[in-house]
């Protein structure tokens, strides 16, 4: 096989509802790597091979929107799909790596945004919230699962639709269950703490996004009970890492700066996981392409470290994401780049080392959507699923 093939392997049971994915391979010219993988497939399972063209639709005309949780509270990620004709089709995960699809509830909203998940009623399932558009206002709907299907709650309005630079999931005032953090283009950062029925707002944080404010993310950089959340802040080459620390269900965020950045060529990445297993997340800074560093937090700031010259992903990376990569308890950066290979830069606690991991391992252990784009689950949904 020569020249750009996009090459679909799935096994398809008897079932309509039960589809099992076994593997799937994008060919930029077929590689001896490639069929290996897909012969130890067909051995172990019975593989059927198809191959389909690039997708002609983009995702958008067929589905609205894709997100990841435990929909059913059993351990396993699910996903759940926001369809074109507003069905929600929830995948549970099996053992198998199998997902087997079915309707959940639907959205009727036109317009929808901020759509994450989170367990807002602190029931162990996840659920689904989404800011539908009321005039200028916003109305929260929770998506409350059921463990087989979702039921829809009102959980609290939003005053004005238009207004928010992002929203992140946490357990922020650290009872009940997954709160939001609203940050909204004035700077104010709104906890929006779950109650048992809707999102109570406390005015936590008074930030300013007006000179330079990007990778918000939700982290616990204590290790209390609340999350926090850490952003950088700035666009030259000395910019700031500040961390709005959750003090309390009445009392909010407290923000300070937990270190300084130097930016000599390019910010490419900021990412939150905890390197050094102490239960205090710690952030990883990738600058310059392949400069990785790990900032080590004690509770107050973070400790700046060189840990890895990272040259496996010197011409870039598709994803770059945290998962404990060799199950040792410790976070790693996990980068895929555009060849399908993934690279680890594996925490030893106190350095990353890079490693190769296998594109085998997870056709054998199952199959984990993390292990793909967003685009690519779109597409192998778009191929495999009549809607
Ligand atoms: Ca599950
Ligand atoms: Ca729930
Ligand atoms: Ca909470
Ligand atoms: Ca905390």
């Amino acid at each position: 096989m020569t020249g750009a093939h996009r090459l679909f392997a799935s096994v398809i049971t008897s079932s309509n509802c039960s589809r099992r994915f076994a593997a799937r391979a994008q060919l930029q010219n077929a590689t001896e790597q490639l069929e290996q993988r897909l012969l130890m497939d067909a051995e172990t399972t019975s593989v059927s091979l198809e191959t389909a063209g690039a997708p002609d639709l983009g995702p958008a005309a067929t589905f609205r929107k894709l997100v990841r949780g435990d929909f059913n509270g059993d351990g396993r990620e699910d996903i759940a799909v926001w369809m074109s004709n507003r069905d929600w089709q929830i995948g549970i995960a099996g053992e198998n790596g199998e997902f087997t699809y079915t309707t959940w509830t639907a959205w009727a909203g036109n317009e929808v945004k901020e759509i994450h998940v989170g367990d807002f009623n602190n029931d162990g399932k996840d659920d689904i919230i989404g800011l539908f558009r009321n005039g200028d206002r916003g109305r929260w709907w929770a998506a409350l699962s059921e463990g087989s299907k979702f039921v829809n709650r009102h959980w609290g309005d939003y005053g004005n639709y238009e207004g928010i630079h992002s929203v992140l999931v946490g357990n922020f005032d650290g009872v009940k269950g997954e709160d939001l953090a609203v940050i909204a283009n004035s700077g104010v950062v709104w906890m929006a703490k779950t109650s048992n029925t809707r999102f109570q707002y406390l005015e936590a944080l008074r930030w300013n996004l007006s000179n330079g404010f990007e990778f918000a993310q939700v982290g616990n950089f204590n290790g209390d009970s609340r999350d926090d959340i850490v952003a950088v802040f700035g666009t030259g080459a000395q910019r700031v890492i500040r961390v709005a620390k959750s003090i309390g269900p009445a009392a909010g965020f407290y923000s300070s700066k937990w270190a300084d950045l130097t930016v000599t060529q390019s910010l490419d990445s900021v990412l939150v996981g905890d390197f050094d297993g102490d239960g205090r997340s710690n952030i990883a800074v990738l600058l310059n392409g392949t400069r990785l560093w790990c900032g080590r937090s004690n509770g107050q700031t973070f400790t700046m470290e060189h840990w890895l010259n990272w040259s496996a992903i010197t011409d870039g990376f598709e994803s770059i994401s945290i998962e404990d990569s060799n199950s040792d308890g410790l976070a790693d950066v996990v980068a895929r780049i555009s060849t399908g290979m993934r690279y680890s830069a594996q925490s030893t606690g106190s350095g990353f080392v890079h490693r190769n991991l296998s594109q085998l391992s997870t056709i054998t252990d199952g199959f984990d959507f993390d292990e793909y784009s967003d685009i690519e689950i779109i597409e192998f949904l778009n191929g495999l699923i009549p809607w």
